[in-house]
């Protein structure tokens, strides 16, 4: 077997991972492809393609309304995919898995069917200040029609939430905490499980947005005891326009629906709508039904190399690169947690990184640059944007040093 060089332990055959997607050996400007932008998407493996392409070669149909044979098997192909996720992120109970569009479309759920219902004038909603646009302006849009507070939990210079700032903004106004699992900008992983403690001892809900930690890391909502966590498909080796919102059934069934429609009702006449049960209260119109089913299918592929292979090898390649970046003159690291997902973001001295970005692309090296939708995040650190390289399981050490010679070479170019 070919095992991966390099490594000091072997978690599984990278070369072999890689060519589980085709993608990877592609060039771009006439390079062989590196591909660093994997916080914005994700990559898609043979199985997962092979299975949209089986999708709607021999099982296209509607579901949950056809007597006929392929809207039974689609169906079916449909719910097995929510077990599958189900089981992925330990949910108690298959109805507590709301197929959505994703993160973002879960977090606009919650802010309308929970926010809208719970939520009244002086209340407050907790966020930090690493949060995406995502988590930020729902809330803003709810407080704005509401009359409540959005009110935010710093930062330390390092990118960690401070804790106690935090735990003072809690109080019986509180009516949600709405926190990133990991940082997309700054790769911090925050301590999510102490603050739904904490927040629950003051019987206060709490939301996680999981849009970068699903990938990297096992989630166990029961264990974490959050109340929501919302994540994307794109994110997770799937298509993009599906995503999942967990809730806890009894949140679930006192929310109200987000959208009227097909499939969300029991009964409905002109002069009152009686709604369908959990999940499909909150599944109005015909969804994304390849998108959820080939959702398992990426599920099945993780599951196959392991969430606990993927994280460390991951933390190898971050550790890898963190180290080969500090070396380069005029580096800043934008993030250093203690406690870091795969992702790097750092400003070179005398560098845009937008120019950086445009070079790297030219030696077929996928990097983000910019705010990656954290304004407010990047006002905190007094900066417009940074280089952002963030990993998956089938990028390389090798193409790590690829990246570094390349950035050195750009910088000089640039300087
Ligand atoms: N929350 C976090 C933490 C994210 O990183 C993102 C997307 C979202 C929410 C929104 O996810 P969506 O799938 O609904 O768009 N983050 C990024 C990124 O870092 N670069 O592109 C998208």
């Amino acid at each position: 077997m070919n095992l991966t060089q390099n490594t000091t332990k072997i978690y599984f055959d990278v070369a072999s991972i890689r060519k589980d997607f085709p993608i990877l050996s592609r060039t771009v400007n006439g390079r062989p492809l590196v591909y660093f932008d994997n916080a914005a998407t994700t990559q898609k493996p043979q199985v997962v393609i092979d299975a949209i392409t089986k999708y709607y070669t021999h099982q296209n149909s509607n579901i949950h309304r056809g007597v006929h044979y392929l809207s039974q098997v689609a169906t079916q192909a449909y719910e097995d995919s929510r077990e599958k996720i189900r089981a992925f992120i330990n949910a108690e109970k298959n109805h507590e898995v709301i197929f959505t569009k994703g993160t973002t479309d879960g977090i606009n759920l919650v802010a309308n069917g929970f926010g809208r219902k719970f939520i009244g004038a002086g209340d407050e909603i907790v966020i930090s200040e690493l949060e995406h646009h995502s988590n930020i302006v729902p809330w803003q849009m709810l407080c704005e029609e509401k009359g409540a507070v959005l009110r935010v939990a710093p930062i330390n210079e390092v990118g960690e939430i401070v804790m106690e700032e935090l735990l003072k903004l809690l109080s019986p106004r509180t009516k949600l905490v709405a926190i990133s699992h990991v940082s997309n900008a700054l790769g911090s992983v925050n301590p999510i499980k102490e603050i739904i403690k904490k927040a629950h001892d003051l019987n206060i809900p709490v939301l996680i947005d999981g849009a970068q930690a699903i990938q990297h890391t096992k989630v166990d909502v029961q264990d974490l005891d959050c109340d929501f966590y919302v994540f994307s498909g794109h994110k997770l080796f799937a298509s993009t326009g599906v995503g999942i919102l967990y809730g806890k059934e009894e949140f679930l069934n006192k929310m109200n629906p987000y959208q009227g429609g097909g499939d969300m009702i029991k009964t409905v006449t002109f002069e009152k709508t009686t709604y369908n049960e959990l999940p499909h209260k909150f599944e109005a119109g015909t969804p994304h039904i390849e998108g959820g089913i080939t959702l398992g299918t990426a599920i099945d592929y993780v599951n196959s190399i392991g969430l606990e292979n993927i994280s460390a090898y991951e933390q190898e390649l971050l550790e890898y690169a963190t180290e080969k970046l500090s070396q380069l003159e005029g580096i800043r690291f934008i993030g250093t947690a203690k406690e870091k997902a795969s992702v790097i973001s750092f400003l070179i001295d005398g560098v845009h990184p937008y120019d950086l970005g445009v070079i790297l692309d030219k030696m077929g090296i996928a990097i983000r640059t910019g705010h990656h939708c954290t304004q407010p995040l990047m006002q905190k650190f007094n900066i417009p944007g940074t280089a952002r390289a963030s990993f998956a399981f089938y990028n390389t050490k090798e193409e790590v040093d690829v990246f570094i010679a390349s950035v050195i070479k750009a910088a000089a170019m640039l300087k």
